[in-house]
């Protein structure tokens, strides 16, 4: 990795923590709670990561979970993600984490919750500090993201925010219009997941910015085609997290050349890893893949990387601290 790249000091932004569960931890927790695996070594779980769009990556995703049960396991999968994280330039994550894909396993809300905090309160002692983001599942019901955010009351000075992730098609912003505006009443930040390509991909960019009025777009690049949705994110100085390995995983086109585009036209977009140990690479891997396959300049990287301290979640007297 380019020692320039590892230097820059970064925020991370849009990392699924259930996304950094790498093969071999995979197989350790597996073991200790005792769940078969389809897969026995890491080279059969790696060879098993084979998708091309959204839906085949998910179901790789969730079932990969499943050897998640104890507090431990969450706490040993945050405490591998930070330390890596740090080794790349990390400075401060905001981490997301999805509780209904462990309460609907009969993991509870508490154990989640409490193995992260428990990692990112001690990885703060060594000079990362991170906060935690709840997603919900926009596939699940609206009744299922009520319970979710009353199951979060608890627990509220352990989060920062909400997200929505998970499958967009048919499932629009506006279907959590009621837990959104409840949990700004809670004072959480907002954010959305306006995945690329989507059909009705403007059309949910719109409802995220106009009505739900959230903070910042996970991906959102599709706003390229639309010059009044440039004006308006800019306006409001929205976030959009970008990740471009994984859209060429996902989409499947990285989409330098727009979120160059974007970058140059002032918008506030960040580069981020989304589900690094799926897609073979974290947080410097995205900044080099930028560098080296579309001609990104060291003054593009350093403004990808203000970018992500500017729109991070985080008092303006911290932020200074890292810009
Ligand atoms: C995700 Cl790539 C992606 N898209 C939507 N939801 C997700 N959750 C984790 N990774
Ligand atoms: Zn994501």
């Amino acid at each position: 990795m380019p020692e320039f790249i590892k230097y820059l000091p970064k925020a991370e932004l849009h990392v699924h923590i259930e996304g950094t569960l790498e093969p071999e931890l995979k197989i350790k927790l597996a073991k200790r709670n005792k769940i078969e695996l389809q897969q026995q070594t890491i080279e059969e779980i790696k060879a098993s990561y084979q998708f091309n769009d959204l839906a085949s990556f998910l179901a790789v995703y969730y079932s990969g979970m499943s050897v998640l049960q104890k507090e431990d396991d969450f706490y040993e999968l945050a405490q591998a993600y930070l330390q890596r994280a740090q080794l790349e330039g990390v400075r401060y994550a905001e981490i997301f984490f999805d509780p209904q894909a462990h309460t609907a396993r009969g993991i509870s809300f508490e154990t989640v919750i409490n193995g992260l905090t428990r990692a990112v309160k001690e990885a703060e002692q060594s000079g990362i500090k991170a906060r935690l983001i709840m997603c919900f599942l926009r596939d699940f019901s609206k009744e299922s993201a009520r319970k979710t955010l009353l199951e979060a009351v608890p627990f509220k000075n352990q989060l920062l925010g909400i997200g929505l992730d998970s499958d967009e098609h048919n499932n629009p912003p506006l279907k959590f219009l009621t837990q959104y505006e409840k949990a700004v009443a809670q004072a959480y930040h907002t954010t959305i997941h306006c995945d690329i390509d989507q059909l009705d991909s403007i059309e949910h960019i719109k409802q995220a910015l106009e009505v739900l009025e959230v903070e910042r777009l996970d991906h959102g690049t599709n706003i390229v085609e639309d010059p009044d949705l440039i004006a308006l994110v800019k306006k409001k100085k929205i976030g959009l997290t970008a990740c471009p390995v994984s859209n060429g995983f996902v989409c499947p086109d990285m989409k330098a050349p727009e979120i160059k585009d974007l970058l140059h036209q002032g918008v506030k977009i960040s580069i981020n890893s989304d589900d690094p140990a799926y897609f073979n690479s974290y947080i410097a891997g995205n900044y080099q893949v930028l560098a080296e396959k579309a001609s990104f300049t060291k003054a593009d990287l350093v403004q990808l990387a203000k970018n992500s301290f500017e729109t991070a979640w985080l008092d303006d007297g911290q932020k200074e601290k890292y810009l």
